[in-house]
């Protein structure tokens, strides 16, 4: 039997040969960190490499995501579907082993990371799930929700703000079954950290809450083994245990020094770590005795067995907890009659006709939704009051109680948005989560990551242009819908009413492969007429509102709180007697996947005098209206003062629509 060092040696050597074949990558994290990870996975991780998607698989995420050759190491040794050729395919296209570790592209990534310090964040969100799930599903004697989350992190996940966030929250939340291991080897990429990173790390995470291991020597197996267990001994609090490591470890000229982080060692250099570390084979070539070290095929199989066995236990002790579990958790499907419930309340909505703020909307479908679907996992980063994500069913999750179904997520934009990855990464849940428009330019990077990662999220935006008012210019969001829409497979939706608002909520829940933004107003918006037809089109992302007799003069396209007042210019036109038409665009992207004859039934090529209406800025709209047509948008900031004057001030008045398209059609 080859030694632990043995053990961890392959994976040095898998990762330095990889990155020295692709000419590019990071070996320094994988030969540090490579000794805890072999303690780690053959003596705690709870997995079944024949089925990473067993639902109680511990969760393991590398948030040093550019050591994505650690990960690719363990799951080809472990015995995952991922062939020495894969690894021989290293960064190159289409290939399981893509630069950083991606979701989706390799069977036991969780989660994709790469962008320092989300990684972090998802393993908390991670833990929430369980967390949550544990206390919604688990009964006496049946605990079927019971696995940890094992994070990976290094110098720089700990110096991004969302670590701060997300790790704040965790403490608070005492995640119990969350254990990091921070790799502490004072080194990122410009050199020996102490010029730029001098934080008391220990003392910051013991304020946070969390429980901390101190100063374990991360190359000494016994006593990385020793401090996983008095990790997982602490059940109430989420645990750091700080690994002292030396980077690139192995490599006589290089470990230690940011040498090793993020080049290939060069041919020189692997053959001396080959020589330093007893390592006799040649490259990609791993002897079947480490093989049979690292095989965990047989101890997964076993583990998921006898889960299976109290699953069966659980069936029959709760059979309908039971079929909830596999339709929420192994399947991630809606109840069967939602699609009718969420339709009727479209309907109600339309019928109802009220006029009120589509925030307001929004959350009048939140609380018809809720009690339909208790995989609705909501929150706000402390704007509950004014994004109204509470509903009367909205339970707090809290350290003590975590059954309810609602975060405070606090002022944490991003850790919310980063949490909420991992939520819905982990599975049994379809987060929800909000704050104001202006600031998901805070959370940016994650609302991307959850499209890259194609969850299923619904991010949620209120306060949504300049139409919010007194706040000013630094609340009111001029870019921020062009760049969600230009970000791919995310889905945006700015609703007109309330019955665009139900229609948006119910294609966001049903969403299955990627994230959805829904963007509302404070201010109360016009209800708007519609046919029960038209109704029905609220969900092609784009329809005929208000329509021409035969084919339009020109067409006015609008969103949100500015399709009631175009439609009163349309109508102000046709009193002019112009015939106009007027489509609602609550969705661009959705509209975008009609077929091409739906598109050209509601924007006919012929009709080159276009006019959009919308309060943000003007540059999107041209993809629509053309470089002939024109825009009433955004150019500049907005200002401080009542909604209504700035609206006014800006040009989204029927008057200004009248005379732009009058214009429009004189030119
Ligand atoms: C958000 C973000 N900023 C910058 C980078 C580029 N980057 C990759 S690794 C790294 C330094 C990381 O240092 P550390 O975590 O200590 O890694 P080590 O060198 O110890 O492996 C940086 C700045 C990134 N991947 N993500
Ligand atoms: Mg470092």
């Amino acid at each position: 039997m080859p030694t632990r060092q043995h053990l961890a040696n392959a994976i040095r050597v898998l990762s330095m040969d990889a990155v020295q074949k692709a000419n590019s990558g990071h070996p320094g994290a994988p030969m540090g960190m490579a000794d805890i990870a072999e303690v780690l996975w053959n003596d705690f991780l709870k997995h079944n490499p024949k089925n990473p998607d067993w639902a109680d698989r511990d969760r393991f995420v590398l948030s040093n995501g550019h050591g994505s050759m650690l990960i690719y190491s363990l799951l080809h040794l472990s015995g995952y579907d991922l062939a020495m050729d894969d690894l021989k395919q290293f960064r190159q296209l289409h290939s399981r082993t893509p630069g950083h570790p991606e979701r989706g592209y390799t069977a036991g990534v969780e989660t994709t990371t790469g962008p320092l310090g989300q990684g972090i964040a998802n393993g908390v969100g991670m833990a929430v799930a369980e967390k949550v799930l544990a206390a919604q599903f688990n009964r006496e004697g049946h605990s079927i929700v019971d696995h940890h989350t094992y994070v990976f992190l290094g110098d720089g996940c700990m110096m991004e703000g969302i670590s701060h966030e997300a790790c704040s929250l965790a403490g608070t939340l005492g995640l119990g079954k969350l254990i990091a291991f921070y790799d502490d080897n004072g080194i990122s990429i410009d050199g020996h950290v102490e010029g730029w990173f001098t934080d008391d790390t220990p003392k910051r995470f013991e304020a946070y809450g969390w429980h901390v291991i101190r100063a374990v020597d991360g190359h000494n197996a016994a006593a990385v083994k020793a401090a996983i267990e008095e990790a997982k001994a602490e059940t109430n609090k989420p645990t750091l245990i700080i690994t002292k490591t030396t980077i690139g470890f192995g490599s006589p000229n290089k470990q230690g020094s940011h040498d090793s982080h993020g080049s290939p060692l060069g041919l020189e250099e692997v053959a001396l770590v080959r020589k330093t570390l007893g390592w006799e084979y040649e490259p990609f070539v791993v002897p079947a005795d480490i093989y049979e070290g690292w095989d965990a095929k047989a101890k997964g199989a076993a583990a998921e067995q006898s889960w299976n066995d109290k699953f069966i236990a659980y069936k029959t002790a709760y059979p309908e907890l039971a079929a909830e579990f596999d339709r929420r958790v192994v399947k991630g499907d809606l109840p069967a009659d939602f699609a009718a419930k969420a339709e009727a309340f479209i309907a109600e909505s339309q019928a109802k006709g009220e006029k009120i703020a589509s925030r307001k909307a929004s959350q009048n479908s939140i609380a018809a939704f809720v009690p339909l679907l208790p995989e609705l996992l909501g929150g706000s980063a402390d704007l509950a009051g004014s994004n109204l994500t509470l509903v009367k069913t909205s339970k707090g999750i809290t350290a003590e109680d975590a059954s309810g179904n609602y975060l405070y997520y606090g002022v944490r934009e991003f850790g919310m948005s980063a949490i909420m990855n991992g939520i819905s990464a982990h599975g049994g849940f379809i987060p929800y989560g909000a704050t104001f428009l202006m600031f998901q330019q805070y959370a940016a990077n994650a609302v991307r990551m959850s499209a890259l990662m194609k969850l299923r999220n619904i991010f949620v935006y209120t306060h949504d242009s300049i139409g919010q008012g007194e706040d000013g210019p630094t609340h009111q969001p001029i870019e921020v819908l062009g760049s969600l829409r230009m970000t791919p497979n995310l889905d945006t939706w700015r609703p007109a009413d309330a019955a665009e608002a139900a229609a948006s909520w119910k294609a966001a829940i049903e969403r299955k492969t990627g994230p959805t933004a829904l963007v509302f107003s404070r201010q109360n918006l016009d209800h708007i007429a519609r046919t029960g037809a038209q109704v029905a089109e609220i969900s092609r992302g784009g329809y005929i509102l208000v329509d021409s007799v035969g084919e339009p003069e020109a067409i006015l396209i609008a969103t949100g709180s500015e399709v009631g007042v175009t439609v009163k210019a349309a109508e102000a036109l046709k009193a002019k007697g112009r015939n106009v038409r007027v489509v609602s665009m609550p969705s661009t992207s959705v509209f975008d996947q009609q077929d091409v004859s739906y598109r050209e039934s509601v924007l006919p090529i012929s009709v080159g005098a276009r006019v959009a209406v919308e309060t943000a800025h003007v540059d999107y709209w041209y993809k629509y209206v053309g470089f002939d047509g024109r825009v009433v948008g955004m150019t500049t900031f907005g200002e401080s003062a009542p909604g209504p004057a700035l609206l006014e001030h800006f040009g989204f008045t029927v008057d200004n629509i009248v005379s732009t398209v009058e214009e429009l059609l004189e030119d």
